[in-house]
């Protein structure tokens, strides 16, 4: 009895677990980002002036939903040395999170061509990309709109799927909560294309 009391509790408090990739090169602001994005969700989150360059990985797991599901998000590095590893984390992630420094002119080219690997790479097809132009609180940034075009080049190489350039502050958190909206109904909108874990 109590074995089945206790399977109908677990069944009950499943929980859907999505798994987002947050990627970018090194400096474009994903370690901030991820930091912005927890004290948003009332969650610990480390000052921003402490963040120091990542060289494993920084995870958070963040309860959407009143509780009903969950967003794993990685932040894995994204020094050169690094970036030949996150094809290893393609085929659980359920979203990608791409994000670009706007204040770097000099990178943009080496960017696209990051981001284009991504979206050629057969595992995360169909998964959906959203771009994040941060850095937007900086007068000489790009405008997103020329950061779009750059993308908009490189969606003609994806299937149909879900993909969205947004501006964003991750420093101030301006823009960060609208980016991670989007990205939630994407992911449940694309459940059954790739179904979500449970825990
Ligand atoms: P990374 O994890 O992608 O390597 P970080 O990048 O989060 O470590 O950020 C790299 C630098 O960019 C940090 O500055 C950080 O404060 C800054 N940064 C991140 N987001 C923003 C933003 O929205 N606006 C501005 N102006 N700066 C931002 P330092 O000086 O610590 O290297």
């Amino acid at each position: 009895m109590f074995h089945l009391v206790k399977g109908i509790y677990n069944n009950w408090n499943k929980r859907e677990q999505y798994s987002v990739l947050i990627l970018g090169l090194d400096n474009a602001g994903k370690t901030t980002f991820l930091e912005t994005l927890k004290k948003e969700y009332s969650m610990n989150s480390k000052p921003l002036d402490k963040i120091t360059p990542t060289v494993g990985q920084n995870v958070a797991t963040i309860p959407i939903e009143s509780n009903r599901s969950i967003l794993k998000f990685w932040d894995v590095g994204g020094q050169e040395s690094l970036r030949s590893m996150w094809s290893e984390y393609y085929s659980q992630c359920h979203g990608i999170i791409f994000v670009v420094d706007s204040t770097d002119r000099s990178r943009i080219d080496e960017c696209s061509e990051t981001l284009k690997g991504i979206v050629m790479d057969d595992e995360i097809e169909g998964v959906p990309i959203l771009m994040l132009a941060n850095k937007q609180d900086v007068p000489e940034r790009m405008e997103v709109q020329d950061i779009k075009e750059i993308f908009n080049k490189i969606a003609e190489h994806m299937s149909a799927r879900d993909s969205r350039v947004l501006p964003v502050c991750a420093l101030t958190g301006e823009g960060v909560k609208d980016s991670i909206e989007w990205l939630i109904l994407r992911l449940q909108r694309n459940k059954e294309a790739r179904p979500p874990t449970y825990k």
